[in-house]
């Protein structure tokens, strides 16, 4: 996953509903719900899901950004929200971004 140094540098500005509802438009896949984006994966079976988490862990990491991750079997689910702000803000939208070109 390249762009890591525009993910860091991205602000944490918590964005309004409508803000985040536009910027959407963008994200396939992912939803707003309340406070949160969301987003549901499916792999072929745990080990694809598994290694999907691995690689979003290890991006979390390097932007300093931390998802919710929810696994069952090759389900994963990933909430993004930044805490210190209390909603979505542009680094969520950055790092969903940069999530989708990696799941399915
Ligand atoms: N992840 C998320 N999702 N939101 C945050 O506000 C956040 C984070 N803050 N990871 C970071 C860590 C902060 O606590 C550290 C000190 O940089």
């Amino acid at each position: 996953m390249g762009c890591d140094g525009d993910v860091m540098a991205t602000s944490r500005r918590r964005l309004t509903d409508a803000e985040i509802d536009a910027a959407l438009a963008g994200l396939p896949g992912w939803r707003r719900d309340a406070n949160r984006l969301v987003r549901d994966f499916q792999f072929v079976d745990f080990v694809e899901a598994l290694g999907f988490i691995a690689q979003v862990g290890a991006l979390a990491e390097r932007v300093d950004h931390h998802p919710e991750l929810t696994n069952v079997y090759n389900r994963v689910t990933i909430a993004l929200s930044t805490h210190d702000a209390g909603g979505v803000t542009p680094m969520d939208l950055a790092l969903a971004a940069e999530i989708g070109t990696r799941g399915t």
